[in-house]
């Protein structure tokens, strides 16, 4: 008989009983997830046909150009979420302030709440390289029945329930964890079905690939100029390869399956970091430890900062265990 890989869908019918609130919500908050990974999807993979290629004419918070295909994706993962009956509230990188969902009956008895980067790296689109979704999730703090506040989205990630990531790349697949392991489903586009394809996914605790754009090297911390320079001197398993693809989930992904580190340190333009501490840093760390890796801010546990703000930007330390403490130590003693 031949055994097909198992689908996302046997998969969390199989996991239900791992997540320690109930089952089902869980189950349908990755269906909306999936399904709308499916449309973003279909619209990413003919991106240059049609016209959802360059800007929508607007700007996000951040005050980037928003693309089309960014506006797109925004609107797709609020409808589906929202269509699913299981959020209370949604905060997005697209979207100035977060979103309360009042319930069908007009109660707010939904109990989970999504922050997302609808379509990360979207600037890449227009020369056809690899982007992603992001997203995290909490349960809310706030009594149930009301409508969310801005401290049911400023929870630490060591809060999170679930986290996962879409990467629109020469395949499309959904990783995502719940807690119990990471996971990862490649999508079959012919019949629109994820099968299990990466199983209990581990990041390897060392590796030869460092992540960084160089171009912002004189802005660099100290620590970090000097963790590079380690990287390529001739000593042991140096130098290391330089991979930057320029899209978080790309570089993330191919990291957890070669062994790597990727660093986005603060710089002159991004005193704070680029990253966005919320819906991108603290979903990439629960994958990445739960994956046996770790993600710091160069300093601190990432899942351990308190947040203040909804699009607070943090400096990002996210790979292989060995690299990354290797890191601290150059920042620790600069
Ligand atoms: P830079 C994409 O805009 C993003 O948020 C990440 O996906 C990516 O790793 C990073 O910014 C690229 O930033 O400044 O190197 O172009």
């Amino acid at each position: 008989m031949t055994h097909h890989n198992k689908t996302l869908g046997e998969f969390i019918i199989n996991k239900q009983s791992e997540f320690k609130y109930s089952s089902g919500e869980l189950s349908r908050l990755i269906n909306s997830i999936r399904l709308a990974g499916k449309i973003v999807n279909h619209e990413v993979n003919k991106a240059g046909l049609v016209d959802i290629l360059g800007n929508a004419g607007g700007a996000n918070i951040q005050g980037e150009d928003q693309q089309k295909l960014d506006v797109y994706a925004n609107e797709v993962f609020i409808n589906t979420l929202i269509n699913r009956e299981i959020v209370c509230g949604i905060a997005s990188e697209e979207e100035d302030d977060f979103i309360v969902i009042e319930g069908r009956n007009g109660k707010n008895d939904n109990k989970y709440v999504v922050l997302i980067d609808p379509l990360d790296g979207s600037s890449n689109i227009d020369v056809n390289v690899s982007v992603g979704t992001i997203f995290s999730v909490y349960r809310r703090v706030t009594p149930e029945g009301t409508p969310v506040t801005i401290e049911d989205f400023l929870q630490p990630g060591n809060k999170q329930v679930a986290a996962g990531y879409i990467i629109y790349g020469t395949s499309t697949m959904i990783v995502y964890t719940t807690g119990h392991g990471v996971n990862g489903f490649t999508l079959n586009p012919a019949i629109g079905t994820y099968y299990l394809s990466h199983p209990n996914m581990i990041f390897p605790d060392t590796g030869q690939i460092y992540s960084v754009n160089e171009g912002n090297y004189v802005h660099f911390p100290q620590g970090v100029k000097d963790y590079i320079k380690y990287c390529q001197q001739e000593e042991g398993d140096r130098p290391y390869t330089s991979r930057y693809i320029g899209s978080l989930v790309s570089d993330f992904h191919r990291n957890m399956i070669k062994g790597g580190i990727y660093i986005y340190p603060n710089t002159a333009k991004d005193p704070e970091g680029k990253l966005r501490l919320l819906y991108e840093c603290n979903p990439m760390a629960f994958i990445a430890e739960q994956a046996g890796a770790k993600a710091s801010n160069g300093v601190k546990r990432i899942m351990d900062i308190q947040p203040t703000e909804l699009h607070q930007r943090v400096p990002f330390f996210c790979g292989s265990k060995n690299m990354v403490e290797k890191a601290e130590a150059f920042m620790q003693n600069a």
